[in-house]
């Protein structure tokens, strides 16, 4: 459906009704300053060319000026950059047309960080938040002929000290990273993404540079600076009405009339509006006359497309627990969310790139790439290698395609671009967006909060018309870390950071939030115990009580394998554990001396104190460690146990939360949301993420694809007794078939089956419950230490959702365990290849791996407990059944050790 817009005498949307019409959108000029400018250091021994938007960083490397940052020790080796102070500088003529313009306007979409704007040598401006969109007039300033536009950048990093410096009442804690980040000291008093100073995942490359868009807007009377649409749902009335906002940029006052009008829903609505001189914000209110179900409807309209959705978050007394509810209802639904976290997909956001290319093998000669809806044909052979490493839309397909429904932006990075939303819109992903603040205190003097202020109408107006965002969030764990005294905060001071902490979040940020936006709920921080925390004034006691809010929960010492160490938790907003990338990834950005776990790069690349010897730890509870003499195949090996580590770890754990969904046990339960951390890598280095740098999957990855299917079976032990559980998103009929295999045989020992059962959507239902004894003693010779279980769900006809399994002891105990000696056949298909696997006995966490040849098998590092098994490999570039066959590896448990 078509919103139609009708502002007299205004080019905008649709329709001109053309009342009055003296001004117009189209006669708005933009004059495009992005492009090559020149970029010199503080003494001008550097002068180079630098690619506007972009960053020193990505300058100096694409000059030649340094190698690949992320090599090696680079971080480390290239700290200078960012000590320095730098100078962007472009020319350019005005056009006869521009000049005569009664308004221009400078404008930069977003300058990193600390910065002053001269036009042909006078000052019109500064800057001091990366998060802003700045513009300033400068009519009065252009000349004809050249002008020479300057942007001069200081060091954030000196810039956060003199600031800290400043601040001599009290201390605003952390002053500096762990020492095992190598990073830069008091991030927290510039706004900057947090992490670019380093954190646990992360290097420290504190960026600098004019990071978004540059250009002048020339205009007569009027412009419209930006669009935002809201649907908003009124219960009592059963009616939908429209909020659109217009930011309006006036020369002279204007006025006129406005019709906003939806044919198709046979609504409109007509307003006499003017508008002063300078900036102003407006908003009108469209009702929707025609009744619509509480599904989503699209408006087409511009800029974006906006959808009719509801979104509660609902906090309420739950029977036969204490505390309260946690969960995001949907259209009146409520919705488990299933997901992760996101963060900054590359350390210089201008490598971030939009889109991935799908290469399909139809045509040999001419190879045929299919991005979104748009096929093109090309002779020429892209290089696809950048554009893959960070694409964002190939992030959130593989979100997408894990049966993800969820992302948390995270508070330590960046707003994303605004095509990450369109993305989310489009795929349905929905977002739990983060204010950017993260793990720390932060000043609340009045430059400070004015800032901040700018930072969050700005973003608000930005991406509330997108129907992804379902909430809110003040700040990542700064509720927790004054709780739970992170900081060492003496007593006597404490309600002076408190006092700080209301102030910025709920004083500012909260009712700034809540004026923009009545359509999403806001939470302050996360993790939070929510409508309690409020009640105990906004900081409570244990921000981690699993009666209230959610949770963050890491434990990497403990038996991952047991669930009784996780909380039930209403809702699960982090946990994970860390894993190395595969070698492909490491190997680009390392030497052969580093290529061992106890190497000093491996060791410069963990960033989370104890990170290394933790993954062994965790790994040898229940896995031999790899014991190759071929000291590049143990390196191999032990990135490869790392993963099946981690993906075990966070599938116990995520099987546990989705579980959780509809019980209560001993006062807790009701789980309603697993975002686990995190998503996506900065760099290549051990970390938390399912995905690594350059978008290939690791095993978690795959393993999400079960965990969070619609209809999933879990099983878990308790005192004993097997517990297996249906769950399902949707409603079903199903029963459970569960396979016995000995760990010698690849023909089931025996087979059990239940009965039909009605697991209603949205649910989790016990469907087996047996004593592990008695079932073992019903099957042949099996024993906890020669047998294991795999289990499925199934209709009357057809299996339902993945298979899943159980082991009865620690792969590293099981008996009869052997090498699988799996062979394999490479085949090209219409629009992939095939892999088809010969194995001659049960392999556990079978990994296919072909190296540094971009893209993603259909499946991967699973059970085989069949002879054969076949599983497709889509390619992101073109590549060949040889180069395939050359290039992949076969790892399974028992090939390590
Ligand atoms: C959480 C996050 C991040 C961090 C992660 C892993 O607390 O919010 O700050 O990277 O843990 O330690």
């Amino acid at each position: 459906m078509l919103l139609h817009v009708r502002l007299s005498g205004w080019a905008c949307w649709c329709l001109f009704s053309g009342v009055f019409s003296v001004f117009s959108l189209q006669q708005r000029l933009t004059v495009n300053l992005n492009g090559k400018w020149r970029l010199s250091n503080s003494n001008g021994s550097l002068l180079l060319p630098a690619q506007v938007p972009g960053c020193v960083h990505s300058a100096l490397q694409q000059q030649g000026y340094i190698t690949d940052p992320y090599f090696r020790f680079n971080d480390v080796s290239y700290r200078w950059i960012a000590l320095d102070n730098w100078t962007y500088t472009t020319t350019f003529t005005l056009s006869a047309e521009l000049s005569v313009k009664q308004k221009v306007l400078l404008v930069f979409d977003g300058v990193d960080t600390v910065g002053s704007v001269s036009l042909n040598g006078i000052a019109v401006g500064k800057t001091n938040n990366m998060f802003c969109r700045h513009d300033f007039s400068v009519k009065d300033l252009l000349k004809d002929g050249e002008n020479v536009l300057q942007v001069g950048l200081l060091s954030p990093i000196l810039y956060a000290s003199e600031q800290r410096k400043a601040h001599t009442s009290y201390v605003v804690p952390p002053e500096c990273p762990p020492g095992v980040q190598k990073g830069e000291c008091h991030v927290n008093f510039i706004r900057k993404e947090q992490s670019s100073f380093s954190w646990d995942w992360g290097p420290s490359f504190p960026t600098m540079g004019l990071w978004k868009g540059v250009r002048l807007e020339a205009f007569d009377i009027l412009q419209l600076v930006q669009v935002s649409s809201v649907p908003l749902y009124n219960d009592a009335f059963s009616q939908w009405r429209v909020q659109i906002e217009l930011l309006i940029d006036a020369v002279q006052t204007a006025r006129g009339q406005l019709t906003l009008s939806i044919p198709e829903l046979d609504s409109e609505q007509t307003f006499q509006t003017h508008f002063n001189p300078g900036k102003t914000k407006s908003n009108f209110t469209i009702l929707i006359n025609t009744v619509l179900e509480m599904t989503p409807v699209s408006l087409l309209c511009y800029p974006p497309q906006v959808y009719f959705r509801t979104v509660e978050l609902i906090q309420e007394p739950v029977v036969g627990s204490p505390g309260l509810s946690f969960y995001f209802r949907i259209n009146g639904k409520p919705i488990f969310l299933k997901g992760s976290n996101w963060i900054p997909v590359h350390s210089f956001q201008d490598q971030v790139t939009p889109d991935v290319l799908t290469y399909i093998p139809l045509l040999p000669l001419v190879c045929r790439y299919v991005s979104g809806l748009f096929s093109i044909l090309f002779s020429l052979m892209p290089d696809l290698s950048a554009c893959l490493s960070c694409s964002l839309k190939n992030l959130l397909q593989s979100a997408v395609d894990a049966n993800m429904n969820a992302l948390r932006v995270w508070g330590g990075g960046v707003y994303e671009q605004d095509l990450f939303y369109e993305i989310c819109d489009e795929l349905g992903i929905m977002v739990w967006q983060d204010f950017m603040f993260a793990c720390a205190m932060y000043p609340t003097e009045t430059d400070f909060i004015q800032t901040v202020r700018e930072e969050v109408v700005q973003q608000v107006q930005r991406l509330k018309s997108h129907p992804s965002i379902i909430i809110w969030s003040g700040n990542n764990e700064n509720e927790a870390a004054l709780a739970t005294d992170w900081f060492d905060i003496p007593a006597s001071q404490r309600p002076k950071y408190i006092r700080d902490y209301v102030m910025l979040y709920v004083d500012n940020i909260k009712k700034l939030v809540q004026e923009e936006d009545q359509s999403r709920p806001f939470l302050v921080s996360s993790p939070t115990n929510g409508a309690e925390s409020e009640q105990e004034g906004w900081v409570a006691e244990n921000p981690y009580d699993p009666h209230y809010g959610d949770v963050h929960f890491y434990s990497y010492i403990l038996d991952c394998w047991d669930w009784r160490t996780f909380p039930r938790t209403r809702f699960a907003s982090e946990y994970g554990f860390q894993s190395w990338p595969s070698f492909s990834t490491l190997q680009p950005v390392s030497i052969k001396e580093d290529w061992s776990y106890g190497s000093n790069f491996t060791s410069h690349r963990q960033h989370h104190e104890d990170g290394n010897q933790q993954m062994i730890l965790q790994t040898a509870l229940h896995f031999h460690l790899p014991n190759a003499t071929d000291p590049l195949k143990r390196f191999t090996d032990t990135l490869y146990i790392t993963q099946v580590m981690q993906a075990q770890c966070v599938k116990t754990q995520t099987e546990f939360y989705r579980r959780s969904r509809s019980e209560i046990i001993e006062g807790k339960g009701h789980t309603m949301g697993a975002l686990y951390w995190q998503l996506n890598d900065i760099w290549q280095a051990p970390s938390w993420s399912s995905i690594e740098f350059g978008g290939k999957w690791k095993m978690l990855h795959y393993f999400a694809q079960s965990f969070f299917a619609a209809v999933f079976p879990v099983a878990f032990e308790e005192d004993d007794t097997l517990v297996i559980y249906a769950i399902s998103d949707l409603s079903r009929d199903l029963k459970l078939r569960v396979n016995v295999f000995s760990w010698t045989e690849l023909d089931p020992v025996c087979t059990l089956n239940s009965s039909m059962l009605l697991v209603p959507g949205g649910s989790a239902v016990a469907v087996f419950k047996q004593p592990v004894a008695s079932l073992l003693a019903g099957c042949g010779n099996c024993t906890r230490l020669t047998c294991l279980l795999t289990f499925q769900l199934e209709d009357d006809s057809s299996q339902q959702g993945p298979t899943n399994y159980h082991f009865l002891c620690s792969p590293k105990d099981a008996q009869g365990l052997r090498r699988p000696n799996i062979t394999v056949k490479v085949e090209e298909k219409k629009t992939c290849f095939s892999v088809t696997l010969h194995s001659d006995s049960v392999a556990p966490f079978v990994w296919l791996d072909v190296g540094n040849i971009p893209g993603r098998f259909s499946s991967n590092g699973f059970l085989m407990v069949s002879r054969n098994r076949t599983v497709d490999f889509n390619a992101w570039r073109p590549t060949s059944v040889a180069e395939l066959t050359a290039s992949l590896t076969i790892t399974s448990l028992r090939d390590i050790y």
